[in-house]
């Protein structure tokens, strides 16, 4: 009986209340994501070699482009680049992949761990130094030579097919650290856009200086809009942004599990946060096409450009992808305001989801917690 009357409560409760927060009790064992320096050497080295058996299993959808498993997450970034950046889809769809990565490295690699997040203020102003980078019990360090290869660690020897921006080329995995711009990642930028009071003002702040920082910081293939998750700390640093977003939504709840606007369209952004104000985010000097602002993005980084990243434009040459109509799929919105149906694509990863199914992480699609 007791049973029956919880069942009609959640059925009753399933009617009423919006999609994204009905199915909670589904999730009564969450999963805990940890900060990397937190982990101890083993969970490290697990989460190293099931990103090295990641990289290691042949490529399965049909693109064009990737050898491996690796790089077809590469890829399906690179597709879905111009419909997940400078939108209000940026933090769900990003969301949703780093589930989707962490779902493959279960099923797939055997990885028993669950996704390490980068706690990026820590080593704000100092990536040259992070754990992250070490070069046994982290993802290697600086690059350097002529394309900025990175010299050590487990991923020294791999040959990423995909990239940079949107070609196919082999090339080593590549890194320009710049402490700089690595700063823009300090906490006091984190907690400008903690207390924005609506997702319409806290999405793009969170996108600014803290989203810029681990990927300009970091610099090389990171630094890439399309094609950054061919180094292996992307998804340490997308998981952050995830803890960042659901920490913002957790301080008022359940109000933030349906609070979801922005263009989908990609947008120009204001001045960031902590920047002096002339920090243009990516795309930089504005001159990759289809992106907001298509030249009108002042040249200079941030600190009004004393960083010396974004002058001359950030990116390399993307070449000539895939036509973006035949692989972009219709997002689901009726128009341009990104909604709670706004669909997801891992372009057949995973299977397609809403932006209500991704609004909880603990959810029913979703069950962990950041600690
Ligand atoms: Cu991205």
């Amino acid at each position: 009986m007791k049973l029956l009357i919880l069942g009609l409560a959640a059925a009753i409760l399933s009617q009423a209340a919006p999609t994204g927060v009905s199915t909670r009790a589904a999730c009564a064992t969450k999963s805990q994501r940890k900060a990397w320096h937190t982990l101890t050497r083993d969970e490290k080295l697990a989460y190293l070699n099931a990103e090295k058996c990641l990289m290691s299993l042949p490529a399965e959808l049909g693109f064009e482009g990737p050898r491996t498993r690796f790089d077809e997450f590469q890829k399906l970034h690179v597709f879905a680049t111009s419909t997940v950046h400078f939108v209000g889809a940026f933090l769900p769809w990003h969301r949703y992949l780093i589930h989707t990565h962490e779902h493959v490295l279960k099923t797939e690699c055997n990885y028993t761990g669950t996704h390490p997040y980068w706690d990026e203020p820590l080593d704000a102003g100092n990536f040259t130094h992070s754990i992250l980078l070490d070069p046994e019990t982290g993802f290697g360090g600086d690059g350097a030579g002529p394309n900025n290869c990175i010299q050590n660690g487990p991923f020294k020897h791999y040959v990423n097919a995909i990239g940079p921006g949107q070609s196919i080329t082999d090339h080593c995995i590549d890194r320009q650290i710049n402490d700089c711009t690595s700063a823009m990642a300090a906490q006091t930028n984190v907690d400008q856009c903690m207390a924005m009071q609506n997702f319409s003002t806290m999405w793009p702040c969170l996108e600014g200086a803290p989203h810029g920082g681990g990927h300009g910081g970091i610099g090389g293939e990171m630094l890439n809009l399309w094609s950054s998750p061919g180094d292996p700390l992307f998804y340490l640093h997308h998981a952050y942004l995830d803890k960042l977003w659901w920490q913002w939504q957790a301080m008022d709840l359940p109000l933030r599990l349906q609070d979801i606007t922005g263009s989908n369209q990609p947008v120009s952004f204001g001045p960031f946060p902590g920047t002096n104000g002339s920090f243009p985010g990516f795309p930089g000097n504005g001159s990759i096409p289809g992106f907001p602002g298509n030249g009108t993005f002042p040249p200079g980084g941030p600190g009004n450009g004393s960083c010396g990243m974004f002058p001359g434009g950030p990116f390399p040459p993307v070449g000539t992808g895939p036509p973006r109509t035949n692989l972009v799929k219709r997002d689901g919105d009726p128009g341009n305001v990104t909604t709670l149906g706004h669909v997801l694509t891992m372009f057949g990863m995973m299977p397609n989801v809403t932006v209500a199914d991704v609004m909880d992480v603990q959810g029913g699609l979703l069950c962990y917690e950041y600690i």
